[in-house]
């Protein structure tokens, strides 16, 4: 946390500070640092954009302008309320989205009033609008052209480039930490055959590179607090052109344990089929096909299991890379030495029980696809 006499630097960028009422920081997210900015009528985010994760801030705040600036004129054609379906960035007083202070990148937007997102306790009725939202993420943007966006994050969910990466660090093991994850390491090597099994499909064209948000844990996701209705995803720092399975994916990481992402207690992770077949309902039925060359396909039907297990074995992986590395990515608990490697265990652990609903799984997918009238030939064999 930044101290107040920093953040009111910063704030004079955007507002007469005289008239700020109330300063206080949010600590859901593990890369950016965000404050809240009250004043008597209405609220504002305020936020340091991590620029040891983000080579370029300026290419992440570029990225981000173009989508938003597609999906408010989606929503005003709509006829929905642009103020609370879309994130709205202001500019500083020199007209720009970021400000500079102190070699820092900061950028400031619109607080969604009566709104809320979920840390942990999702109920199956919320994870079917969370569906509902990664779903019409894809469809509000079937129509943007995805090539025209910067990587903010190079090769971020290539989870075979990652695993390179990972293997450097335990081949130098800095900090002498490799010892005590030995069972980890290797349940990752046992798998690293399948490392390749989205991100090779994408380079052959097997199945098509799409905008994604890439982050789309329950958290980035904003609902309505009296309809509980999906509002907008917030976080856009990640969207690059990807996979849908992706957000598919990290959506489930997230959302269908039964434990937190922050559970230390293993012995309690499981994956909740209930809540699988509530997000995969809402995300289908928002992507049910129309004929449009841009449908969802057969091969990324048939890939939606395999998104859930790629992206929670590679998030298992940062967070063991990130903890043999010494701590220097995920903002982490400074008291918990081991916080990071208590992050990798619970991941790690979701992969195994994930592994063992595999064919729960697609059994719940392909009733839902007759539930929502799927063409027959989508069906998973
Ligand atoms: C980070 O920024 P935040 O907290 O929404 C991370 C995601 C991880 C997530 C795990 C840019 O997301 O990839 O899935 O933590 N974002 C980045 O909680 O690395
Ligand atoms: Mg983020």
């Amino acid at each position: 946390m930044k101290d107040t006499k920093e953040i009111l630097e910063v704030c004079s960028e955007f507002f007469n500070t005289k008239n700020i009422k109330e300063i206080k920081e949010i600590t859901t997210g593990n890369i950016n640092e965000t404050y809240v900015i009250k004043f008597e009528d209405c609220k504002y985010i305020l936020q340091l954009l991590n620029s040891h994760v983000y080579y370029s801030p300026i290419g992440v705040m570029n990225n981000t302008r173009l989508i938003l600036d597609h999906l408010r004129k989606k929503c005003i054609y709509e006829g929905k309320n642009p103020h609370r379906t879309v994130l709205n960035f202001i500019k500083n007083r020199y007209n720009q989205d970021l400000a500079i202070v102190n070699n820092e990148y900061w950028r400031c937007c619109e607080f969604i009033d009566d709104a809320y997102s979920l840390n942990r306790e999702i109920s199956i009725n919320e994870f079917y609008e969370i569906g509902k939202a990664v779903g019409n993420f894809q469809v509000l943007l079937s129509d943007f052209t995805p090539n025209v966006l910067d990587d903010s994050i190079r090769h971020f969910h290539d989870t075979r480039y990652r695993f390179e990466r990972f293997k450097e660090v335990v081949e130098l093991d800095k900090f002498n930490r490799v010892k005590e994850c030995l069972p980890e390491i290797c349940f990752i090597f046992q798998r690293q055959s399948k490392f390749d099994i989205i991100t090779s499909k994408l380079e052959k064209g097997i199945i098509p590179k799409r905008v994604t948000h890439n982050d789309t844990k329950a958290s980035n996701i904003l609902l309505d607090n009296e309809k509980q209705r999906y509002l907008c995803l917030i976080d856009l720092d990640t969207v690059m052109q990807g996979s849908l399975l992706y957000d598919y994916g990290d959506a489930l990481r997230y959302g269908a344990s039964v434990c937190s992402e922050e559970e230390t207690d293993i012995s309690k992770i499981d994956i909740n089929l209930d809540l699988f077949k509530s997000f995969t309902k809402g995300f289908l039925e928002e992507l049910r096909p129309s004929d449009n060359p841009k449908d969802i396909t057969k091969e990324e039907i048939s890939l939606l299991c395999d998104g859930f297990w790629i992206i929670t074995i590679e998030l298992g992986m940062r967070f063991l890379h990130d903890y043999l590395d010494g701590d220097k990515y995920f903002r982490k608990d400074e008291k918990r030495i081991k916080h990071n490697l208590e992050r990798a265990r619970n991941q790690l652990q979701l992969v195994l029980k994930l592994e063992e609903s595999f064919e729960k799984m697609k059994i719940i997918i392909n009733d839902l696809l007759d539930e929502l009238d799927y063409p027959k030939y989508y069906k998973i064999g």
